[in-house]
């Protein structure tokens, strides 16, 4: 389905009156809005290939219809989401979910739509048709160094589709550990998994960054060999300088406090990339903001304050990706709710004084200290969002517009009701 400007264009026109009130209304009271809108303008979010179909429980899918069958076709799916938002410029591919054939093809593809391509992730979690040896239990830890050396070279494959497609990182998550007490002997799998990364690292492209994600359980339950920051940076700081730990927001235990990770991964120069999404429970995959909002921005809060003590480009210097699964929901609506919650609490991050928050800590001021955090968490930043995506020329509400124009029946009738996508 083609996206036509002038559609947008009608849409915002309709919305312009009443979007302007708001819009002015906020922009009066924030200090420097014109450099935030920028970094709004700027701020892009990864779409993952493998999030673009309904996902699934292990008790059942129920497929929605329109899903896109060909990785032309989640290249189109993420163009449209990029056309209404301006905020979601690339897509991540999962391989061998998604392998590119023709890349040339592909990259123009990709280009005409305004994206490029983020991480590439690997998969040694599942078993191919036609693989020679098992994952059962475990890949890169695995006790046998043929499955370890399988493991490597698919790393390796992964690294030069991207390199072809212009992809700058590689994303790892080993769902290796053990279910049974005993079963494992902790040092060898970590040393293993050690060894086996070193491997990968020799091969990556000077340019390049690999991103070791943790994940506290599942689908192994006894133990995880990289199954929280701590393991995943003894990794990142063995490897070297091109090696950094990625956060899932759902992978950790209950109730961590992710925010502070955050903040000492960014002093460590060693925070890679995100994966977005949000949770109740354990890893659920949720829309991102839909469960915990207030984390979302005291993330965002830390990300920014670490990153400007830093000295880092907010767009730029860290993988920003959404990792979902969407069950109930369109996925394309789900998506464009969850890049919106990002920008939200992106945008109610770079309002907080951060000037009155320093003192505030000096002071030991602690009920100013929460008031100033509030203050930028109560403040309906939506408008300067709109604002953004606005002047990046996408819609002035994306969801909205997307169901103006009927965009899921639209690709139900271009590819069919019974279409299933590669992925979760
Ligand atoms: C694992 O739960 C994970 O978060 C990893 O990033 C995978 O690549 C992705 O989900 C898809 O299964
Ligand atoms: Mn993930």
């Amino acid at each position: 389905m083609q996206l036509e400007k002038y559609k947008i264009d009608e849409f915002n026109h309709t919305q312009q009156a009443s979007h302007n009130r708001k819009f002015e209304f906020i922009a009066e009271g924030i200090a420097q809005v014109e450099d935030v809108l920028q970094k709004l303008v700027n701020f892009q979010i990864a779409i993952p290939s493998w999030a673009l179909g309904t996902g699934a429980t292990r008790f059942g899918r129920f497929a929605g219809g329109g899903e896109p069958r060909t990785i032309e076709e989640k290249i189109e799916d993420v163009g449209l989401l990029h056309a209404l938002n301006r905020s979601s410029g690339a897509i991540s591919l999962h391989i061998p979910w998604d392998i590119p054939q023709d890349y040339k093809a592909i990259k123009t593809l990709a280009a005409q739509h305004g994206l490029t391509f983020d991480a590439v992730n690997s998969n040694t979690f599942q078993d191919q048709p036609g693989q020679p040896l098992s994952y059962k239990f475990g890949s890169m830890q695995h006790v046998d160094k043929a499955v370890r050396q399988q493991a490597i070279d698919h790393n390796l494959e992964v690294i030069r589709h991207g390199v072809e497609l212009g992809s700058e990182s590689l994303t790892v998550w080993l769902a290796d550990g053990s279910c049974f007490p005993g079963q494992l002997n902790f040092r060898k799998a970590f040393q293993n998994t050690l060894e086996s990364l070193q491997e990968v690292y020799a091969a990556l492209p000077e340019n390049w960054k690999v991103y070791v994600e943790y994940k506290a359980f599942e689908p192994n339950f006894y133990s995880t060999t990289i199954g929280d920051w701590g393991q995943s940076l003894l990794l990142a700081n063995k490897l070297g300088a091109q090696a950094y730990t990625l956060v899932d927001l759902g992978h950790h235990l209950p109730n961590a406090n992710i925010e502070q990770i955050v903040s000492l991964l960014l002093m460590e120069g060693k925070l890679g990339g995100f994966h977005f999404n949000d949770s109740k429970y354990a890893d659920d995959d949720l829309t991102t903001g839909s469960i915990k909002p207030y984390q979302l921005f005291l993330i965002f809060n830390e990300l920014v304050e670490g990153m400007d003590a830093r000295g880092m480009n907010h767009a730029t210097d860290l993988g920003w990706m959404i990792d979902q699964a969407h069950n109930l929901k369109d996925p394309l609506e789900d998506l464009l709710q969850s890049v919106q919650a990002i920008m939200i609490a992106y945008a109610q991050a770079l309002i907080v004084d951060r000037t009155a928050l320093t003192e505030a800590q000096q002071q030991n001021d602690v009920a100013r200290a929460q008031e100033i955090l509030q203050d930028a968490f109560r403040t309906d930043v939506r408008p300067l969002v709109a604002e953004a995506q606005l002047r990046a020329g996408g819609a002035v509400n994306a969801l909205e517009l997307y169901r103006q124009l009927k965009v899921r029946e639209n690709l139900i009738q271009e590819r069919g009701l019974k279409t299933v996508s590669t992925g979760l």
